[in-house]
């Protein structure tokens, strides 16, 4: 390990090999950096398997009246394609990027809770294989949308499928909870001497924010799965109307954490744009501390307009009135977000890397998201296509030409900090065309194929609808973003292992991360920074005596040790959800799920005491 004194205060670059870890030091990490790295990995092959879900969707409903597939099928698929993008792909990618960067951003060694953050990371992962698993047991995957309507998902109308959903999603929202807890504490408790809060850079900010709506959004949905596990397993009537229960209390639940989840998973990505756009314009983010307060405005009013889901569901004038105005009120500072990108690029030098060509992408593809959410926020024009493929276009440009265009530049921007070696951006750059075509070409003509009537959610359509051309084109699409990811997987793979090599700030950034190897030590910096401003890197790198100071010995560095608690009690949550599951098979045995159920969670307690009596 290097010692720095001040003098000597160029970065040293480190040309390290990642270090390979065996198979023990992925299970018991408590390694905030490795968490980060096991969800990319995750989050990548569950984005893989929701694509392919798509792809089956786009064949069947190439050509009218195709029997490609069964109605049935793709319910399923259309069900567990929405599910596995927002729960298992988009959401842990973004998990990601908040592990690995933001204790590195903020200066720090570490996150506050490091081994409730590798629980995090299991929960999140056991839930996703529950899911999943609903394709090989009983009536297949559930097949009742991503937002499962009741009654709809009441045991009388769907089969096994919404068993596994539902408990699925429960330990999503636990890992969830749990993660938030964790970023608040480390974002409050362990920014770096200077790190003030209005120094943090925008993606640390808004990854605090979204913590914060992950704390209040996931608690309605986990009671409302709560009542609609009672209504199936114990024959509750919540959410049946002949019996006083109602259906709409589900759709309340289920929106109060529904739409806060948009800005979920919209804000962080916003965060990777304003950190990659300064970068390659070689100009400070125009007017950064309003973008931060607008993802502040963004997050409280947020909260505020879950109903505009529901301007078909009979709320009534008043209700429809108030909703469609907080909603409106929210294109307020999504607006500054976007104005303020493009003032950043204004007469700036810009050099089109690939990540700037995502980031750049980002605006114009979220903002024609951005218009149609607008008009789809007035009611007497969203009466008109809900339930319409004009809705399935709005919020694929905002969650595929938001979200994942952005998400995909933070790959290749990040790429050389966790490898130590750059991405090839001549493949980076076919992928960026393909792909950016390809969305366009599947999810631009759905715009029209919604006001000329096509609802969502059908598996086939008759031949004179006049809908032929423009589902083709939609198809056709698909293929093209299909071979876009292709190429981005094999970039991945080949420059891990043959990538120029990076050094510590390949792009000479303004943040703390590229003050440190790439990849970093497993302490992260070899001394503690202290910051001056929103741009510690430039400073230190281009104003005198606006240097990083570095204490004059070695600081003496205690990381945690690995252990095996976090994934056993990740692992025992399993066995005690699937203890439930094999209840609901209602076959004679069925009382043995509950002694399953039973001795996981005997299981926890015993654990859960091991958790707080062994030492970090
Ligand atoms: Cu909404």
């Amino acid at each position: 390990m290097a010692s720095q004194t001040a003098d000597s205060m160029a970065p040293i670059m480190h040309f390290a090999r990642p270090t390979v870890y065996g198979l023990t030091d992925w299970l018991t990490t408590g390694d905030h950096k490795k968490i980060g790295v096991l969800y990319a990995i995750s989050s990548l092959i569950f984005l893989v398997i929701g694509g392919f879900e798509a792809l089956l969707m786009r064949l069947q409903l190439a050509v009218p009246d195709n029997t490609f597939l069964d109605g049935h099928t793709f319910n399923g698929l259309v069900t567990m394609h929405a599910t596995t993008m927002v729960f298992l792909a988009v959401m842990p990618l973004t998990a990601a990027f908040a592990n690995y960067f933001i204790p590195l951003q903020i200066g720090a060694r570490d996150v506050a809770f490091p081994r409730l953050n590798a629980f995090s990371f299991w929960t999140f992962l056991v839930g996703a294989l529950i899911i999943n698993a609903s394709f090989f047991f009983g009536e297949g995957a559930p097949a009742v949308g991503w937002f499962g309507y009741a009654p709809l998902t009441g045991a009388d109308y769907a089969g096994s499928g919404v068993d596994f959903w539902f408990l699925g999603l429960a330990a999503l929202a636990v890992s969830s909870m749990v993660a938030g807890t964790n970023f608040i504490v480390t974002i409050l408790n362990m920014r770096c001497p200077g790190m003030t809060l209005m120094r943090m850079p925008v993606l640390t900010w808004m990854i605090f924010i979204i913590q914060f709506l992950l704390a209040f959004s996931f608690p309605p949905i986990l009671v409302g799965l709560i009542l609609l596990g009672f209504d199936r397993m114990f024959g509750t009537v919540f959410y049946t109307v002949s019996m006083g229960g109602d259906p709409q209390l589900w759709q309340h639940l289920f929106w109060l954490f529904g739409h806060p989840e948009v800005y979920v998973l919209i804000l962080p990505a916003m965060g990777i744009v304003s950190e990659i756009l300064p970068v390659f314009s070689r100009k400070p983010l125009f007017g950064q501390s309003f973008i931060v307060f607008s993802g502040i405005f963004i997050g409280f009013v947020g909260f505020g307009v879950w109903a505009h889901h529901m301007f078909t569901a009979g709320m009534g004038p008043l209700a429809d009135a108030a909703f469609a105005t907080t909603t409106a009120i929210i294109a307020g500072p999504t607006g500054v977000k976007i104005f303020n990108g493009l003032a950043t690029l204004w007469k700036a030098k810009i050099t089109f890397t690939t990540p700037m060509l995502f980031a750049l992408s980002f605006i114009p593809m979220f903002t024609i998201g951005g218009l149609s959410g607008i008009m789809l926020a007035s009611p007497p024009l969203d009466i008109q296509v809900h339930d319409s493929h004009s809705v399935v276009a709005h919020f694929h440009y905002v969650l595929v030409g938001g979200s994942i265009l952005a998400l995909f530049g933070g790959l290749y921007f990040y790429f050389p900090k966790v490898t130590g070696r750059m991405m090839n951006e001549t493949l980076g750059k076919i992928h960026f065309w393909l792909f950016l075509i390809g969305f366009n070409l599947t999810f631009f003509p759905m715009h029209f194929l919604g006001n000329q009537g096509m609802p969502r959610r059908i598996y086939t359509f008759p031949a004179d609808a006049g809908w032929n051309v423009l589902n083709a084109m939609a198809t056709i699409g698909v293929f093209f973003m299909v071979a876009g990811t292709a190429l981005l997987a094999y970039n991945l793979i080949v420059s891990y292992q043959r990538g120029r090599l990076a050094g510590n700030d390949p792009w000479d950034a303004s943040t703390l991360e590229w003050l440190t190897d790439s990849p970093p030590p497993v302490f992260n910096f070899y001394f503690t920074p202290t910051v001056r401003s929103e741009r510690p890197m430039w400073d230190h790198k281009r104003t005198e005596g606006m240097q990083i100071e570095a204490p004059g010995t070695v600081e003496q560095i205690h990381m945690p040790s690995p252990s095996w608690i976090p994934i056993i009690v990740a692992v025992l949550i399993g066995v005690l959800l699937t203890g439930f599951l094999y209840t609901t098979f209602g076959s004679e045995t069925a009382w043995m799920g509950f002694v399953v159920a039973a001795s996981a969670a005997l299981g926890l307690i015993i654990s859960a005491y091991k958790w707080v009596t062994q030492p970090v």
